[in-house]
């Protein structure tokens, strides 16, 4: 009996090992391919803006977001409007998947748009255990823990560092899902 659970065991694994390998790829490919892999977005804005590449539309300004990511590798958002006015922002991430967090796990990381491949790349060696970050690195503007299907998490952050004009990217530092998974984080004018 045991020696067929253990069989079963390590045949899911290698399944699920053999399928973030395919993943991993995907997310290297072009925005094109992703997107046709991706296919559930409950986001009404999504079907306003599927003119372009099937992407999602930019949040209204605000001080405080809901963002939700799944199974799959995409923000329900690709544009995060911060008010001028906003002395916190706050970040409500919630992972309304399935999987567990190191098959499938996300967090929501800001940056200056240049600063994103490093400490995206950064981030994979520091491991799941610290959430692929390197949290020492003080271009890290903001951030969130990895959550997996069914968690949430939220951050409040001080705006004081966002400056207008500044191009900023959120993305999820999971190895391989910050080709697919990120935005940009505007100032409104
Ligand atoms: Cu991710």
């Amino acid at each position: 009996m045991s020696i067929f659970a253990n069989l079963k065991t390590s045949t899911n694994f290698i399944f699920y090992q053999a399928w973030y390998v395919i993943l991993v790829i995907l997310s290297g490919c072009s925005n094109e391919s992703i997107d046709t892999v991706i296919v559930d977005s409950s986001d009404p804005k999504t079907e306003q803006s599927d003119t372009e590449q099937g992407k999602p539309g930019p949040s209204s300004a605000s001080c405080s977001f809901d963002i939700i990511v799944g199974d799959n590798l995409r923000f329900n958002v690709n544009e995060i409007v911060v008010k001028k006015t906003c002395a916190d922002v706050s970040i409500n991430l919630k992972h309304e998947g399935k999987l567990a967090a190191k098959m499938m796990g996300h967090n929501w990381v800001l940056t200056k748009a240049s600063d994103v491949t490093e400490i995206a790349a950064e981030g994979i060696s520091a491991g799941l255990v610290n959430n692929y970050l390197n949290t020492e690195d003080n271009r890290i503007l903001a951030w969130t823990k990895i959550i997996g299907g069914g968690e949430e998490t939220s951050i409040s952050f001080s705006a004081e560092r966002l400056v207008a004009g500044e191009d900023y990217t959120f993305f999820c530092s999971f190895p391989g899902h910050s080709y697919g998974m990120r935005g940009t984080l505007n100032i409104e004018s």
